[in-house]
């Protein structure tokens, strides 16, 4: 392995970050260090894609420049970045100088090839997506796959001959299965290829916001072709040649599979046109829903990365999404998986073995790496397979991750801390010291220790921080995968303490009642817009009522919550599970009179289905006190 480049899609700025954006970004942020352990010579590239129509109307509706949305929002992916701790080369922006130059160098040699020409283009043009669609691809008005809305264009436009590459496309996917994964996304793009290619329309004059085309200032460049083209100018196509010849090709492109026919039709076609060498491959990776449904603007259900990144420690955050979702197909995120997650796998499995073999080192050695000696009979078998699954676990998760399955490479490393749980269980270093056993004693811990060590150096990738703490309590320094080689930890070495790593969690309560759908400000003009003014119909589609508990109960296994039965003045009464039991005994709450949204959808709290939401305030101490009305009140009456 001697070089590996990585991208990410560049992402729009006309809204915040969410967790897509942050899912893409932190899975090529493990492949790069992983690719960086192997010893090979990494970039990693990630940034904004700052031009086009969705970012000039985004910016309108604000009243500012499409350049200060892009510098507000750019700044802020680079700040959700810095806080997710990213280790990515470099950040372009497509409003960068050098990336404008070499756009226009690529339009230069597609005009120079013969693959453009002026004519006039009427068709429809979603926004939102970016692109062109054909009437069999639009319903209602609609895009059919993504849901976009679209608008009749017609207008002189520059083509290019995107039909001429047909067969060189096949060509392409047929004589390199990798170039396009996972293999379902290769067919999927090769038989709209071979269904037939269209030329392409690469120029608009009917806005203003993009990089003007070469010559003819009246039209700009379409977004997708000064988009794509950051995948070369971020590694210095056309201006720093001895940066290009280092890490292009590109290694992988990683992408989410909406974007799949930009990447792997588009993409290529422009490189052949402008006669550069093509990426190694385009991975198309699938898509989160939120809790089984999809996330979109309209439904206002999109997971917020700044908010994952509050709630979350990082290498939980970094573990559930490589680990939950397979790699390529679509995933779930759901807050009790991320919980569960954490107490099961990170604080059962990898943080006890962890605690576990550092308390022992201080009991039966310590404190120190005790020293190794050979070991004949069961326990000698019991230390080599330790070393063997050691080995087989870094060949394996290595393979894994070249054929783009991190989830499973991970899968593997979280075996193999079980496997060390599992050897502690029958070596039993606690009986080995009652009987005196020192030798064999000592030969266990540091099979152990060093198992720990792998363990800690293989994970790197995947939880930084965990592992980093892991090696500093074992005082080793590198994280190279060349320092793997078995009996490296050096025996007399003094341990230090490491914290507990991965602290057991209870539900987020607050993050249960956030997740339902926003009503999202109808936009009367920016101004109402964004200082979050609602109009009266907005208010009144929240059912306040007054609600009549009739019985409260604890919630085993989670501490904050209690189980409500609620007259909402209904048939039958309401189930509702509200995180007030560290603020109210149940028996406090018998035949209370509460406020509470009668509305919102209802959703599974710890297993019961909650049918309502309660309101209240944080009081000063950190506690929290709900609005109660008198006994006068009739249960169900509506409050306004
Ligand atoms: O498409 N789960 O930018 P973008 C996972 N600027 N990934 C998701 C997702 C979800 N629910 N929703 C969106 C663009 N994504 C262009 C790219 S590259 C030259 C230009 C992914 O900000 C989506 O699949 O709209 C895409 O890969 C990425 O977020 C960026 O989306």
């Amino acid at each position: 392995m001697s070089k590996f480049y990585i991208t990410t899609p560049i992402y729009y700025v006309n809204g915040e970050p969410h967790i897509g954006h942050a899912y893409t970004t932190i899975l090529a942020d493990a492949m790069a260090r992983h690719y960086r352990q192997r010893g090979a010579d990494v970039f990693f590239l990630t940034g904004t894609d700052e031009h086009g129509l969705k970012v000039q109307r985004a910016a309108e509706e604000l009243g500012i420049s499409p350049k200060e949305l892009a510098d507000k929002n750019s700044a802020s992916f680079k700040r959700l970045f810095e806080k997710l701790e990213l280790t990515y080369d470099r950040f372009i922006r497509t409003t960068d100088a050098d990336h404008t130059k070499v756009v226009t160098e690529v339009v230069n040699r597609m005009k120079a090839n013969g693959d453009v020409y002026l004519d006039s283009y009427s068709g429809w043009y979603a926004a939102s997506d970016e692109a062109f669609f054909d009437e069999s691809e639009i319903e209602d008005g609609h895009v059919k796959s993504s849901g976009a809305k679209v608008e009749w264009v017609e207008e002189k436009s520059y083509f290019f001959r995107l039909s001429k590459y047909q067969e060189p496309l096949l060509e392409w996917y047929n004589t390199n299965p990798h170039s396009v994964q996972p293999d379902a996304r290769r067919n999927e793009v090769a038989s709209f290829v071979a269904s037939g290619l269209r030329d392409l329309s690469i120029s608009r004059t009917t806005f203003d916001w993009g990089i003007e085309w070469p010559d003819d200032p009246e039209h700009v460049l379409y977004v997708w072709v000064d988009a794509l083209t950051n995948y070369i100018t971020g590694v210095g196509a056309f201006h720093d040649q001895a940066l290009f010849e280092r890490f292009w090709p590109c290694d992988v492109h990683l992408i989410g599979k909406d974007i799949l026919r930009f990447h792997a039709v588009y993409w290529p076609a422009f490189l052949m046109s402008a006669g550069v060498e093509l990426p190694h491959q385009v991975f198309a990776h699938g898509w989160w829903m939120n809790d089984g449904k999809k996330m979109s603007k309209s439904m206002g259900n999109f997971i917020d990365a700044f908010e994952l990144a509050d709630t979350y420690p990082l290498d939980l955050l970094r573990y559930y999404l490589m680990r939950e979702m397979a790699f390529g197909s679509d995933g779930n995120f759901v807050h009790e998986r991320v919980i569960g997650r954490n107490n099961s796998e990170l604080a059962d499995n990898l943080g006890n073995l962890v605690n576990r073999s550092q308390a022992m080192t201080q009991k039966f050695c310590e404190g120190n790496v005790p020293a190794f000696h050979e070991l004949d009979g069961d326990l000698g078998r019991e230390i080599s397979l330790v070393a063997e699954k050691a080995q087989v676990t870094l060949e394996d998760m290595s393979h894994l991750m070249d054929e783009r399955e991190p989830h499973r490479a991970l899968e593997r490393l979280m075996e193999f801390s079980s496997d060390l749980n599992q050897f502690i269980a029958v070596t039993q270093p606690w009986a080995l010291n009652k009987r005196g056993e020192t030798q064999a004693l000592e030969s266990v811990m540091y099979t152990l220790l060093e198992g720990v060590r792998w363990l800690a150096v293989m994970l790197c990738a995947f939880l930084p921080k965990t592992s980093e703490l892991i090696l500093a309590g074992l005082g080793v320094e590198s994280k190279a995968f060349e320092s793997l080689k078995w009996g490296g930890l050096k025996s007399g070495e003094s341990l230090t303490n490491i914290d507990v790593l991965f602290a057991k969690m209870e539900l987020p309560v607050k993050e249960e009642v956030k997740e339902e759908p926003k009503i999202e400000a109808k936009k009367e003009g920016p101004k109402a817009a964004e200082e979050g003014i609602i109009t009266f119909d907005h208010f009144m589609a929240v059912e306040l009522k007054v609600g009549h508990i009739l019985s409260a109960e604890k919630v085993e296994g989670a501490d904050k919550l209690l189980k409500l039965s609620v007259d909402a003045g209904e048939e039958s009464p309401r189930t509702v599970v509200a995180g007030i039991a560290k603020s109210y005994a149940p028996e406090d709450l018998v035949d209370q009179r509460v406020a509470m949204v009668a509305n919102l959808k209802p959703r599974k709290v710890f297993g019961t289905l909650s049918q309502g939401m309660l309101l209240a305030v944080e009081t000063e101490d950190g506690g929290l006190e709900l609005a109660r009305y008198s006994a006068n009140v009739k249960a169900g009456t509506r409050i306004s």
